[in-house]
């Protein structure tokens, strides 16, 4: 039996693949495992059934036979230890490969979650006008240092990778912020990740699923 993980019945971000079950879509499409998506709706996300699973009240979740995790970085990092595909064989690349998972998880999305909140939810705020330019500032710092690590090379650290995988997922949330065009070898680094085959699975599964919510 394929494992299980959840995903958002109805999307806020409207099948844009902006939720963190995308990260384990493409995790399971890069080592080539077959999955089910167990969708939920917020208010089941809440209920004691989901909250045994995730103590948050989130998704994605995974379960496989006896085994049960929650956060995205767990959940990837489970997939990419147990199959071939996502990290590299070599020890110390490995242990390289997950310090990228983890710098794109502690270092670069905080400031990136921080500001695509205040774009969405902070807009009608009298100080809005005056604290944008602070957040955006923080994740320049953060574009600026990646920009400078990745140089002109096409991963982070030599071959694709499950820290690649992750801060595309990461970097992917500035769509809307202009950000990026600061950036073009940033923009350059997510979009080679958006057009691997395996991104483009995971992406139209989560699609589907938006366009399915709204026909009904
Ligand atoms: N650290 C956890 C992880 O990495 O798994 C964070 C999980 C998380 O934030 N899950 C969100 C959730 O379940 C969905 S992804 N939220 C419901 C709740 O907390 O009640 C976050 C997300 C949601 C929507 C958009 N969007 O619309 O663009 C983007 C990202």
């Amino acid at each position: 039996m394929p494992a299980t993980i959840t995903a958002f019945e109805s999307s806020p971000d409207r099948g844009r693949g902006q939720a963190r079950d995308m990260r384990v879509r493409w995790a399971f499409e890069e080592v080539g495992l077959a999955y089910d998506v167990r969708l939920v709706s917020f208010a089941a996300m809440k209920q004691p059934a989901h909250l045994a699973l995730h103590p948050f009240g989130q998704i994605p979740t995974y379960e496989d036979g006896d085994l049960a995790l929650f956060e995205s970085g767990a959940i990837v990092l489970h997939i990419a230890e147990s199959h071939d595909g996502l990290l590299p064989k070599d020890a110390n690349a490995r242990s390289r490969a997950i310090a990228w998972m983890f710098a794109a998880l502690s270092t670069v999305e905080p400031p990136i979650v921080e500001l695509s909140m205040a774009m969405l939810f902070e807009r009608d705020k009298g100080w809005y006008a005056e604290r944008l330019p602070m957040l955006q500032d923080r994740v320049r710092v953060r574009l600026g240092e990646l920009s400078r690590h990745i140089g002109g090379a096409n991963w982070l650290d030599g071959a694709f990778s499950a820290g690649d995988l992750m801060m595309v997922t990461v970097l992917r949330r500035l769509a809307t912020s202009g950000l990026l065009d600061e950036h073009p070898d940033i923009a350059a680094y997510v979009a080679r990740g958006e057009a691997r085959p395996a991104f483009r699975r995971a992406f139209e599964a989560q699609l589907a699923v938006f366009v399915a919510s709204s026909q009904s």
